[in-house]
């Protein structure tokens, strides 16, 4: 407790700062030891994010555009006129560009995300592209509550999740995520999500171990993150990168391996590791089409059309919100 308030004297309170101390600490001390991959994405981490996608072995971002491409006016007949598009986790607006151009009738897009700055600076160069687009940014960690804006209230909504972030929740998580999802958008709403496919493992492991290395720089800079933000001693050098599909469990884990038993310094708490010991960083969990199929409507949402890129990798899914009324 009195290390707790010291670093708190350190590290003075803005509230994304302190929630970042809390779950570091919780999950550095927790056995086994772990640490959660939305912190993967500071500035940093947006950046060598970007790197991978650019990456021969990483196939999703680039089937995930494939299908956008291919499937847009398609994708688009569930965006009916003076609707809002609220897309979860929006990075770069580059895959809602591709259906705003192919569904001009929507009249506004709430992208929601943590990183102020990047929604900012995408805001106005989409207001740029589309002046008749209502662009209405959230500030929100959309794996908590949030509340979206006022102004497209009166408006149906549609959900937009890409990039199989989806695969980060555990099953159970991704499961109360679409529920709540559902709440939120409303009845009758549409929900457009991009799910990776359980494939051979082979291809699933060059993907989160590339050649060139990018991942595991990835990985490391969470330890980097630390070191800057919460006054850490990581040695780098000491830690590797470990990345494999276990399947099992339809997913990748990656991990942060110590190579050697050692003390760690973290907001003036100290954190022993054992040679071998590691810190898990990250899931990324592997549908069929009918596995999410059935996801979802355990759920409370009806699967009404999903597709593919042609080599089979990637999978889009419209699901509309069909819950049935809760008479509590
Ligand atoms: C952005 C969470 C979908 O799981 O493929 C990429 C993140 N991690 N390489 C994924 C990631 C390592 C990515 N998601």
């Amino acid at each position: 407790m009195a290390a707790q308030t010291q670093a708190a004297l350190h590290y003075p309170p803005t509230e994304a700062n302190s929630s970042f101390l809390r779950d570091v600490l919780a999950g550095l001390t927790a056995r086994p030891k772990r640490l959660l991959p939305k912190y993967f994405y500071d500035e940093a981490g947006a950046q060598l994010f970007e790197d991978i996608t650019r990456l021969p072995e990483y196939y999703p971002t680039r089937c995930e555009l494939a299908i956008l491409h291919q499937h847009a006016a398609d994708i688009a007949r569930f965006f009916p006129a003076g609707s809002a598009l609220i897309e979860f986790g929006s990075g770069s607006s580059k895959k809602v560009r591709i259906l705003l151009a192919a569904a001009p009738a929507i009249a506004a897009y709430m992208p929601v995300d943590i990183s102020f700055e990047m929604l900012v600076q995408e805001a106005d160069e989409l207001r740029r592209d589309h002046p008749g687009l209502a662009v209405l940014p959230v500030e929100a960690d959309f794996t908590q509550p949030f509340v979206l804006p006022a102004a497209a209230a009166a408006m149906a909504h549609i959900g937009f999740f890409p990039g199989s972030t989806i695969g980060n929740f555990e099953p159970h998580e991704a499961s109360a995520f679409l529920r709540h999802a559902g709440r939120m958008l409303g009845r009758g709403a549409s929900f457009i999500i991009g799910v990776d496919l359980v494939k051979d493992a082979s291809i699933l492991n060059a993907a989160y171990d590339d050649a060139a290395g990018v991942t595991a720089r990835f990985n490391l800079n969470l330890l980097a993150r630390i070191n800057r933000e919460l006054d850490g001693d990581f040695d780098l050098a000491s830690f590797s990168h470990h990345a494999f599909y276990n399947s099992e469990r339809h997913r990748i884990e990656m991990h942060l391996a110590s190579k050697r038993r050692q003390q760690v310094r973290v907001a003036g708490r100290t954190i022993e590791m054992r040679a071998g010991e590691t810190i898990h960083t990250e899931n990324s969990y592997k549908y069929t089409l009918e596995s999410f199929g059935a996801l979802a409507r355990g759920s409370g949402w009806s699967p009404v059309c999903v597709w593919t890129d042609a080599g089979g990798n990637f999978s889009i899914h419209a699901l509309v919100f069909e819950e049935k009324e809760s008479r509590e």
